[in-house]
């Protein structure tokens, strides 16, 4: 029963080409051609496994292996093909090939599943076009508002339903949402994006506890106006405003502490021009903490903060939230269960936590879910040098396919 590396390999050599920025990392954002031409990719080749294959409302691709009994719940396995700009190679892919090579393996031998498989390949788990993010899962989770399809616009003002619509999907959200049940259990493989594991020279990554989420935009709006002219103690300046923002967002976060994370990873200004005064800027600010109550710190102190800057300043702030997703654990049962097969198969692994979120602390809310980490060369990623050793994917794949037969089995007893 073995996995073929090479398959693995093409896949994730496929994949990489269907890229908006060759020679500088992967980017494939979200119903954009990039998307499509792996879309095309992954449908032909689940295909080739012989899965029934079907989109939902909401453009999630599913493979389907049957099980003994097609109407129990399912076992869904899968991840993200979307990429940040400039990403790596295999954030998300990794587990989605995973994926695929499990249930090709499933095929080659025969392996009988009592509950149905099924591969979910997502194409909006980083957000980076809309602003949003996990929109995949939240919307099987029952998660989305359908405003959201109108609200949510990319930097062109091309909201999600346009583009899904010129991507071919006529949305419908209650048609993607999963009733309560249907899910037996998520299981996602992802590469660490951290230190940790390569640190501790460990094989394997059984995440616990995915780290709480919130991310908002913050405007700020000030006065353009001539730069000679302007004298300086007369100015709205918006970029001044942001500036004292950002590294109050610093600031806050570390006196927080508690491996607590804060990032501006965005900022637009305009009128963007060497000689005018910025009277605008938008930035996105990225809090991350195990812990609820940090988060809701960070947000409380910044508010305070807005509220002082915007007087000293004299510039509108606003923020403006996104998404908020709370820390949330995995199945500690399933953690067990990869332990052990972890165990016999002579892996090393680490109990811990993700600073990265994934579609699995959203699939949490609607079935026991989980992680399984492998390492990241230097603890890279969101880089094009993002990069993990075929070897050590092969070792998170064994124990992914172990896993998956463990729980599509029958459990002895009950029928
Ligand atoms: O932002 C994240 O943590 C994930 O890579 N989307
Ligand atoms: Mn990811
Ligand atoms: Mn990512």
């Amino acid at each position: 029963m073995d996995i073929n590396l090479n398959r693995v390999k093409k896949h994730i050599e496929t994949l990489a080409t269907f890229n908006a920025t060759p020679g500088n990392g992967i980017t494939r954002l979200s119903f954009t051609v990039e998307d499509r031409m792996a879309r095309d990719y992954i449908k032909e080749e689940m295909s080739q496994i012989g899965l029934k294959v079907w989109e939902d409302g909401y453009s999630n691709l599913f493979g389907r292996r049957e099980g003994k009994d097609p109407n129990s719940p399912v076992i869904m396995i899968g991840s993200h093909y979307d990429s940040v700009i400039n990403g790596g190679p295999l954030d998300g892919v990794a587990g989605l090939v995973s994926a695929l090579e499990i249930l090709r393996v499933f095929e080659e031998n025969n392996i009988e599943n009592y509950y149905p498989i099924e591969i979910v390949a997502m194409n909006d788990e980083e957000g980076v076009r809309f602003g949003t993010g996990i929109s995949n899962s939240r919307v099987m989770a029952g998660l989305m508002d359908e405003k959201e399809l109108d609200n949510a616009k990319d930097k062109d003002g091309i909201s999600l339903r346009k583009a899904m619509e010129e991507y071919g999907i006529v949305p419908d959200i209650n048609n993607a949402k999963r009733p309560k049940g249907s899910i037996k259990t998520f299981v996602e493989l992802h590469i660490e994006q951290g230190p940790i594991l390569e640190r501790n020279k460990k094989d394997i990554g059984l995440v616990e506890t995915i780290v709480g989420l919130d991310k908002y935009e913050v405007t700020f709006k000030g006065k353009s106006g001539h730069a000679g002219t302007t004298p300086i103690n007369n100015r709205k300046d918006a970029l001044i405003a942001a500036s004292e923002f950002i590294l109050a967002v610093n600031r806050i976060v570390r006196g927080i502490g508690d491996g607590t994370v804060g990032t501006v990873g965005e900022l637009s200004l305009s009128p963007n021009a060497s000689n005018v005064i910025p009277g605008y800027v938008k930035l996105s600010v990225d809090i991350r903490s195990t812990k609820e109550e940090n988060i809701k710190g960070v947000y409380k102190q910044l508010l305070k903060e807005g509220e002082y800057i915007q007087d000293k300043r004299n510039v509108d702030i606003e923020l403006i939230h996104n998404l908020y997703i709370p820390p949330v654990n995995m199945s500690e049962e399933n953690i067990v269960l990869m332990e052990k097969i972890s165990q016999k198969l002579g892996y090393s692994y680490l109990r811990m936590n993700s600073g990265a979120g994934h579609d699995a602390m959203i699939m949490a809310e609607v079935a026991p879910s989980n992680l399984i980490f492998i390492p990241s060369k230097d603890g890279l990623s969101h880089h094009p040098d993002e990069w993990t050793d075929y070897e050590d994917i092969k070792k998170g794949i064994d124990l992914m396919l172990h896993t998956v037969i463990e729980l599509s089995k029958i459990k002895q007893g009950k029928v």
